[in-house]
């Protein structure tokens, strides 16, 4: 089984090169830290590393210090482990850092995941990376302490939604469980994720819900940032995170979609889906992927040809999708 294969190699092996999506969240974020650590204390070297500096609503999670957007490109490791990517290419641009670096071992549970790597632990039912991170360390007999705890338990509270999602399992419930006999409060880190805001993402939010747009008799809800809102609101990218969750709460929603423009015609797409439409299906005919409930897709152009153009489909497909 990939687990135990994997398990295999970090065991033997003594220094790793851990790595996940850019524009992470926290599964990606709490899955590198909590492997990271739970390596760090079976006595292995490891080096951890983002595209980008980690957003600042995720620092609190312990441990976040060790990750790092340089290193010795000269240094071998046993193993690359890619966490949360469903493809290659989502873990940005680290120009030659993979080169000849092998095995490399993808651990994810995207249903889009295309098994780039030599070593595949890919399990769509996992309802987080945290979750397949939790297995891996078990089955290697690594360690689990409060640092490793918190993180898988951040990791699966936030891709669960907080437990609410239909990706929310007995599996999950029980790992989540488990994570509290090494001290991880749950109220603590639902506090930490969610209650520490910043007044920024307030502002945004208002200017957010102000463009709120319902079609196709109310089935889909839009909202649209553009770079001028983020200005206004003295925001950074992170601060739209889960937005697109607001027009889902309107009864008859079938697909919430939050349109961000990230640079002038640059835009990304995220689907949210109330359970009857498939998002993933509908975000890989625009090229992106993700989850039955939660997808996204990225745009080049004009906003008004683009949203036309998601508009249309997701009308043919919601009528498509039976009762
Ligand atoms: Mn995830």
């Amino acid at each position: 089984m990939a687990v135990n294969r994997i398990a295999g190699v970090l065991s033997e092996g003594r220094s790793f090169l851990l790595m996940t999506h850019k524009d992470p969240d926290a599964d990606a974020i709490g899955s590198l830290l909590a492997l990271g650590k739970a390596l760090i204390d079976a006595k292995k070297e490891v080096v951890l590393l983002t595209e980008k500096p980690v957003p600042d609503v995720f620092r609190f999670l312990r441990g976040a210090d060790r990750i790092v957007q340089v290193f010795d490109t000269g240094k071998d490791f046993d193993a690359v482990v890619v966490l949360d990517c469903s493809e290659i290419e989502r873990i940005g641009c680290f120009p030659g850092c993979l080169e000849g670096r092998r095995p490399l071992i993808n651990v994810d549970h995207h249903e889009t995941n295309s098994f780039f790597g030599d070593l595949n632990l890919v399990d769509p039912h996992g309802s987080s990376t945290g979750e397949l991170v939790f297995n891996i360390i078990k089955a290697a007999d690594f360690r689990f302490g409060y640092e490793v705890a918190e993180n898988i338990f951040a990791a699966i509270q936030a891709d669960t939604g907080s437990f609410k999602y239909d990706n929310t399992s007995s599996t999950c419930l029980a790992v989540a469980a488990e994570m509290l006999e090494y001290g991880v409060k749950p109220w603590e880190i639902s506090r930490k994720m969610v209650a520490e805001y910043s007044l920024s993402r307030l502002r945004l939010l208002e200017m957010t819900l102000g463009s709120v747009e319902f079609h196709h008799q109310g089935k889909i809800g839009i909202m649209t940032i553009s770079l001028e809102m983020f200005k206004k609101a003295g925001a950074v990218e992170t601060d739209s995170e889960r937005l697109v969750d607001y027009p889902r709460f309107v009864s008859g929603v079938e697909i919430a979609v939050l349109i961000r423009e990230r640079y002038k015609d640059d835009y990304k797409f995220s689907l949210r889906s109330n359970g009857r439409a498939n998002v993933a299906e509908l975000a890989s005919r625009f090229g992106g992927g993700g989850h039955a409930m939660a997808a996204g897709f990225e745009g080049r152009g004009s906003i008004t040809v683009l949203k036309s153009d998601l508009m249309k489909e997701a009308v043919r497909f919601l009528d498509g999708t039976p009762d």
